[in-house]
């Protein structure tokens, strides 16, 4: 059955479109607006084109792309559009994105419901507009609004659009009723092809803007460059010459690895928030509670807030409370001042937002985080008192970075409703939330967590327990492997900046200054000095014995002036690593970048692949979605597992044997699992763990 209906209303056309869940132009869509225009009646005046469901078109079929192409192509859907006879109305609903703008722009006029928003969002897949965004949409909007929806692909309002003349009317209710109308004011004599409009005006000055925007806030990526390139050419080259160049540029970077690492993330995030095993039903979680109002409590509840649920936060200092809670206003304050809220969506969000110093108050609540001092002692202490205060269904969640949620939840009444929910700071900023799940574990309150994790707008994805779960367990890899070098020969500038030049947007000791080297410090204290590499954080803990915590100190690896966060070398820290390197008696040597880069990207991979070996994490997917939205991974690059597949397993391998060789095989045992996939061929991004069905 083919997802594209007409009905004739009079002597206009409605084309309507219903391809759930977003109406993605898929080949079977494209296929039936060319047909429904051909067997338009003689009559016809003029048509609507149309979509059922949540949105209007969300862009071409991403699950398409890599395979053969089929005609029509959407080029040629919209080229069928512009050609019609009669003009077309765009109804516009949801979101209009990439191809769907693209569709739109190839109508003779759009009509925008108030909620719509139009976008280009190819730039997020490693892509540029493929089919005439960079070319009717300068000549609609000019070349400026161009340069900035093709390069950065954020969504405009319908307000922006009708400002902008992208859409020439907006409905205020009854968005099909206000196009048809809209339409029934147009006869054949109103065609007006964007395509025949003027090239727009030269922008030199935006294009220079973005061009430097692009190179500094998306460092490493080639599409919104080759997207600036492509609208720049609409100001000088015809229709059919400048789509015949956006094509070229276009398939270049379908072409490119970039864009293939993007789009795996794309379903890798999609993925990641789907649990194995038969559906289960989640709890209906409004009434939340935060235990601790430090940093990680107050943006967690900032979030919860945000999803709509009503939140209590509890400290046991009414002197913390009050700082935690004036920090959650300030925070939906600061929406307001940038008008991202409005003052009345502000004070209803404050007014689901309690304090308290009693855990009686928190009784009622469907769900309680706990994030307080990272102590097993003192999370033993909190569960316990909820555990006497509120309901046998609660969910009781720890926001432990590290710690094991399983001895947490052995010591609760019930403990298949104790899971981690391990968010990234700050809270209500970070897209990343890592669900641990505990032996014990309940699927309806996994069901749950995942559900709540979409609610707050969350990229989640499930981790089982062990030391660090999935993100920080890898990093420990990384983290090592920087300290080890840094022993080595190489200084902490030279392994920031060569990490930052591979993509990261930080070096890991411009990261532990930031981050506090105290941190890290305590958390070694408690470890089994066995399990992990102490010389490589001999520096580190020198530094924080010296008080050297890093910028809260003025000093760490690097110093800082007052009020500024720039690293700067100083001979005082080189003075700490020459006494450590010699007291560890290390012989020097020469790095250049790459050595570093594939060392600490080795450990990170090598780890990863234990820990899917294990069923810590279910999917390779997984661990790049971890990456990518919790540790700044270059979503280029698609994550450790998709950049292992972009090396090659082998090469992987060789390069883990030779660290091997090198500095013994304490941390170089190639996993099982990459043994197993580079013989079998098979990628780590795609695999999956057999055992993922919950128990
Ligand atoms: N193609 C194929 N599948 C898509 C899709 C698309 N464009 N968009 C969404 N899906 C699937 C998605 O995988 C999921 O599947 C389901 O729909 C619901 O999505 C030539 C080259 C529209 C804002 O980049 O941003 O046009 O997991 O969970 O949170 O110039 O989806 O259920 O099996 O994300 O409500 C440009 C991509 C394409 C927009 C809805 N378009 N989509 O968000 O639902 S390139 C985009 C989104 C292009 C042309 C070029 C979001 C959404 P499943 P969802 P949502």
């Amino acid at each position: 059955m083919s997802p594209v209906s007409t009905q004739l209303t009079g002597t206009v056309l409605v084309i309507t479109i219903d391809h759930p869940p977003v109406n993605a132009l898929s080949h079977a869509v494209r296929a039936g607006i060319v047909r429904a225009l051909e067997a338009a009646p003689a009559n016809t005046s003029a048509a609507v084109l149309q979509c059922a469901g949540r949105t209007f078109f969300s862009g071409a079929d991403i699950s398409e792309f890599g395979k053969p192409p089929q005609a029509p192509t959407l080029s040629e859907a919209i080229e069928a559009l512009e050609n019609a006879p009669f003009p077309v109305v765009a109804a516009i609903h949801g979101q209009a994105l990439g191809g769907g703008l693209e569709i739109a722009l190839g109508c003779d006029f759009r009509v925008m419901d108030a909620k719509a928003r139009v976008g280009l969002p190819e730039v997020t897949l490693g892509l540029i507009p493929g089919a005439g965004g960079t070319q009717r949409l300068p000549r609609i909007a000019g070349m400026a609004l161009a340069l900035e929806m093709a390069s950065q692909g954020k969504p405009i309002s319908a307000a922006k659009a009708l400002e902008t003349g992208i859409a020439d009317a907006i409905a205020e209710s009854d968005l099909v009723a206000s196009a048809l109308a809209f339409a029934k004011s147009k006869s054949r004599n109103d065609k007006r092809s964007t395509g025949a409009r003027p090239n727009p005006e030269t922008d030199a000055s935006a294009v220079d803007y973005w061009r430097a925007h692009a190179a500094k806030r998306q460092r490493g990526q080639k599409a919104p460059l080759a997207a600036i390139d492509a609208v720049e050419a609409s100001a000088t080259l015809d229709i059919a010459s400048g789509l015949k160049r956006e094509r070229e540029l276009f398939l270049e970077r379908m072409s490119d690895t970039q864009s293939a690492a993007m789009r795996h993330l794309f379903f890798a995030e999609r993925k990641s928030a789907k649990l194995p095993g038969p559906r289960t039903d989640p709890l209906p979680l409004e009434r939340a509670a935060v235990i601790g109002s430090g940093t990680m409590g107050v943006g967690i509840a900032a979030s919860l807030l945000s999803a709509g649920l009503s939140v209590k936060l509890l400290d046991m200092s009414d002197q913390a409370l009050q700082a935690g809670y004036n920090r959650i206003k300030t925070i939906f304050q600061n929406d307001v001042t940038k008008g991202r809220l409005s003052e009345a969506g502000c004070s209803e969000i404050l007014g689901r937002l309690a304090a308290t110093t009693q855990y009686s108050d928190l009784s009622d609540s469907d769900i309680v985080i706990e994030a307080v001092f990272e102590d097993i002692e003192i999370k033993h202490k909190v569960f316990a008192q909820l555990a006497n205060v509120v309901g046998e269904q609660t969910v009781l969640a720890t926001n432990t970075s590290y710690l094991d949620v399983d001895a947490i939840a052995e010591r609760v009444a019930n403990p298949e409703r104790v899971l981690g929910l391990h968010f990234f700071s700050p809270a209500h900023i970070m897209r990343l939330l890592e669900v641990v799940r505990g032996k014990k574990t309940s699927a309806m309150v996994l069901a749950s967590a995942m559900q709540l994790g979409k609610r707050m707008r969350k990229v989640a994805a499930v981790s089982g327990v062990c030391h660090g779960f999935i993100g920080n367990r890898m990093l420990s890899c990384y983290g090592r492997e920087a300290g080890l070098m840094l022993l080595e020969g190489a200084s902490p500038r030279q392994i920031d900046k060569a990490l930052t030049d591979f993509g990261m947007p930080m070096g890991p000791f411009t990261m532990g200054d930031m981050a506090g080297l105290d941190i890290g410090y305590m958390n070694r204290q408690k470890l089994d000095p066995e399990s992990f590499e102490q010389r490589a954080f001999l520096v580190h803990d020198r530094l924080v014995e010296m008080d050297r915590k890093g910028q809260k100190t003025g000093s760490g690896f690097y110093r800082y002036e007052k009020g500024d966060r720039t690293p700067l070398d100083d001979e005082a820290f080189d003075d700490v690593l020459r006494a450590v390197r010699s007291e560890q008696g290390i012989s020097l040597r020469e790095f250049d970048d790459s050595d570093i880069v594939d060392r600490c990207m080795l450990g990170l991979i090598n780890e990863g692949a234990k820990i899917l070996d294990e069923g810590i994490a279910w999917r390779g997917s997984d661990i790049d979605v971890v990456y990518a939205n919790g540790y700044g991974f270059p979503r280029y690059r698609g994550g450790p597992m998709f950049y292992a597949d972009t090396i090659g397993l082998d090469a992987v391998l060789a390069g883990i044997r030779a660290n091997a060789e090198r500095f013994g095989d304490r941390w170089w045992t190639p996993s099982n699992l990459l043994l197993r996939l580079a013989e079998s061929g098979e990628r780590l991004s795609a695999y999956e763990t057999q055992s993922g069905a919950l128990s």
